[in-house]
This record gives structure tokens, C-alpha cells and sequence, in this order.
């Protein structure tokens, strides 16, 4: 039953990723529903002020996205919103 050796590894690796603050979706496709719904939440914790935009220093855990702060944040008020962070997300 090689589909369900494969469940039980991508299981666990959702549960490390998870725990990591990481994004646990890399053996889905991008945007799904499913991915949107996770990176909302992923983009809830990291606004650590609820200003429902992530600043800088909010992002600071999120290499990555720190990295390329400037082509994500799309309108260029120095913060990205929900869209802005669910659009830079989904296209990687
Ligand atoms: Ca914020
Ligand atoms: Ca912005």
C-alpha cells in the first residue's frame, strides 16, 4: 500500500512543519482553497498587532518573505495585506 506509506509521511511532515511555524502545504498544489486557508492562518499569527497587515518587523520569522518584502507588498505602503501575502505565498 504505497499511497498510505505516503499519507503517513506527508502526515507527518504537515505535524514538523507545522510546529515550526512553516508552511505545510508543499505537497499540494498551489492555490487551493486548501492553501488559501492555511496561509490565512499562517498571515493571522504572524500579525502579531491584529492591524490585519503584516509590517516588516511582523515578518521577521519569515525569511523568505522578508527577502522579498518589496515585490510582495504590491501597493507599497511598507505592509502587506492578506492579498498581497496569500498572492507572494501561492506563486512560490
Ligand atoms: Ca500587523
Ligand atoms: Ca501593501
Amino acid at each position: 500500500m504505497k499511497n498510505n506509506t505516503y499519507f503517513k509521511s506527508a502526515l507527518l511532515v504537515m505535524t514538523l512543519a507545522g510546529s515550526m511555524l512553516s508552511i505545510p502545504v508543499l505537497a499540494l498544489d498551489g492555490g487551493s482553497d486548501f492553501n488559501q486557508l492555511v496561509y490565512t492562518k499562517v498571515f493571522k499569527a504572524l500579525d502579531t498587532d491584529s492591524s490585519l497587515s503584516l509590517s516588516k518587523v511582523e515578518v521577521q520569522k519569515d525569511k523568505p518573505l522578508l527577502n522579498h518584502f518589496n515585490n510582495a507588498d504590491k501597493n507599497n505602503d511598507d505592509s502587506l495585506d492578506k492579498q498581497e501575502y496569500i498572492d507572494f505565498k501561492i506563486k512560490r
